[in-house]
Formats: structure tokens, sequence, C-alpha cells
């Protein structure tokens, strides 16, 4: 078992990237189950994502994740398995509302009487941030991708072949992993779960399999910057995600999107699909009990999609320098070049 840490990747830029950290940080350990090992492609592309949730929240919580590779058959793309505790719907409400600290958290607050269950279960690692789980060792989720996949894991150059965005899954199952996920089933006994505080149908808060589901930071009156459909399970979408973008997938060639999808959390990565995070992505961490480094009612239109994601983390990678310059970068940071593995990952489980 590796541990990743932040400290093996910063050494060759630690100046730049540590002036980025702020007092309070989440920190992401990732530890690898096989295919993840330290500077391969798939370890920056993981490093890369938990970077990006480290930079984007702000608590100062520690979260345990297992990365790895599997066969997850012919249509799944990576998958998170998450720790999670239930607790009273009452002691839910008082951590919220405690750990509220944004004009956004004050509007989820004054609406907590919608929701009405007699509990609430919450993943290990958003109940960190609520300060309702305080096990530090415990691992919170294993994220796995599909090795049978052909994945691209710089955006920066565009797609190498029929590949899929490595590192926007991984941003994906990370954002599942610290509570992007719902609790609605279609036996209509799940249990309410993280997002679904903000689960809403037609100005009711709902638990309901089907239908119209949106998330709501008012009670119910608005969308989400006035677009957040969700997954409705009887849609054929698994119910954590947004509601799927209209696009056309053969399953071969290249996904043509037919709107832009919601955000990073849509239910499907096409191929050579870039993902992109949006403003409404993030508001949902906020409400859901994450504090954000920025107030994210003032950035609407916020977006930021791999190749952003990848260069902030490991800037040497963002400009597609010339071949010769490409070496030079290799031999001194120590890694393995992006641009010299351009080719189906066969890392192994
Ligand atoms: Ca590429
Ligand atoms: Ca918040
Ligand atoms: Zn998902």
């Amino acid at each position: 078992m590796i541990r990743v840490r932040k400290t093996m990747m910063l050494a060759g830029f630690a100046a730049v990237a540590m002036s980025a950290v702020p007092a309070n940080a989440l920190s992401i350990v990732l530890t690898n189950m096989g295919g993840v090992e330290e500077g391969t492609d798939a370890w920056i592309g993981f490093t890369a994502a938990a970077k990006y949730w480290e930079s984007v929240l702000t608590n100062d919580v520690t979260v345990n994740i297992r990365v790895g590779f599997s066969d997850l058959g012919a249509t799944t793309l990576g998958s998170a398995s998450s720790s999670g505790a239930t607790y009273t719907t009452a002691a839910y409400k008082t951590a919220l509302a405690a750990s509220a600290t944004s004009d956004l958290d004050d509007s989820v607050v004054a609406n907590l009487d919608n929701l009405t269950s007699n509990n609430y279960r919450v993943y290990t690692a958003l109940g960190k941030a609520l300060g309702l789980y305080t096990n530090t060792t415990n691992n919170d989720s294993t994220i796995r991708f599909n090795n049978t996949f052909a994945w691209d894991f710089n955006t920066n150059d565009g797609f190498t072949g029929y590949s899929s965005d490595f590192i926007s899954v991984a941003v994906h199952e990370i954002g599942h992993a610290l509570g992007w996920a719902s609790g609605v089933t279609q036996s209509g006994n799940g249990q309410a779960a993280n997002t679904d505080l903000l689960r809403y149908q037609n100005g009711s808060w709902s638990m309901a399999w089907g239908g119209d589901p949106y998330l709501s930071i008012d009670g119910g009156e608005t969308q989400i910057f006035d677009r957040s459909w969700m997954s409705t399970g009887a849609d054929g979408r698994q119910t954590s995600h947004w509601k799927d973008g209209a696009r056309i997938h053969d399953g071969v060639t290249c996904t043509q999107l037919l709107e832009p999808q919601i955000g990073i959390m849509d239910p499907t990565g096409g191929i050579c699909q870039q993902g992109i995070v949006t403003a409404a992505d993030l508001a949902v961490m906020d409400a859901i009990g994450w504090t954000l480094a920025w107030d994210i009612l003032t950035t609407p239109t916020y977006t930021f999609n791999s190749a952003q994601i990848l260069n902030a983390a490991f800037p040497q990678f963002g400009a597609v320098p010339e071949a010769s310059t490409w070496a030079m970068l290799i031999a001194g940071f120590g890694l393995v070049g992006l641009a010299a593995r351009r080719r189906r990952e066969t890392a192994t489980a």
C-alpha cells in the first residue's frame, strides 16, 4: 500500500503550491489498492482530482479514500462505495445549522423544517465536516475505475483515440465520497441521505422515485442557479446525480452533447467528453455541510474543467510544451510523462 501524501508531489514546486493552501484545509489521503502507484498516470489523475476538492473545500478534516482498478463491466466508468452513519434528523439538523457559514447555508437552514424524515444518513466524510463523525483512521470510501476502458489522462491536448476523461471521473467519484449522493430507491423505502435534504418535486420535499425531482436551497421555490434537475431512477440513471444531459452516444465513437451538462455530477461521461465542474456542483457541497473557499452565490457561472484541474495540481503538464521540454520536465520532477504514455491504460486491480 502506498499512501499518497501531499508532501510527495509538492516537492518539485513547493513554493508555488503551498502559498495557495489555506490555514484550514481539507486533506484527502489516497491509498492505492493496485494500479495507482506513485508517478503513474492514474496516480497523477487521482492526485489532481483530490487536490481540486482540497482547493475548494476548507473544512479542516482528513478524508481517507482507497483507489484502484477493477473490471466494472461494459458500461460503468467508475464507482464509489462509501461508509455512512445514521443520525436522528434532529441531531443532523442541529449539526447542519451549527456548521452554516455562508448566505447559501443560511437559506438551507431556514428551510430545514421541510426535511420530515425520522432519520438521516450521512457519509462519514461529510460527517467529519459536520462534526458528527470523529474517527480519523477508518476508510471513508473505496473508488474503483474500470480497467477495461480506454482512459485519457490529460485533456489539455484533447483525446487520444476514443477514450474517456480520467480526471473528471475521479473528481466525480470523489464528489460522491464527500457526500454528493442520494438515498432515493425504487422501493420508496430509501433512507434520506446526504443531498436529499435539498430534493424537491413540485415545491414539496420528496424522496419519490421517478417524477421530476430537483435540488433547491430555498424550500423548493427555485432550482439552484435555475437548473438543478436530478436523475429520477425511473429514467435509468442512478438517483445520486444531476439529470442526464441530452446526448448522442453510441459507446464507440465520440459522444455528442446536445445540451450542456448541469455539472460534473452528471450520471454519464461520454467518449472524448471533457468533464466540467460547475457552480451548481459546488453549491450542493456548500449546502450539505461543507464550507467553500468562496461564496458560490457570487460566481453562478463558475466552471473548472479537467485540464484546468490537472494544470492547477501539476503545472508542468499544462502548457503542452515541445518534446524536448517534456524530457527536461520529466527528468526534473521524476514523474512519468503523460505525453509519453498516451495509450490505453492497462493497470490491473
Ligand atoms: Ca489527451
Ligand atoms: Ca456550507
Ligand atoms: Zn456517479
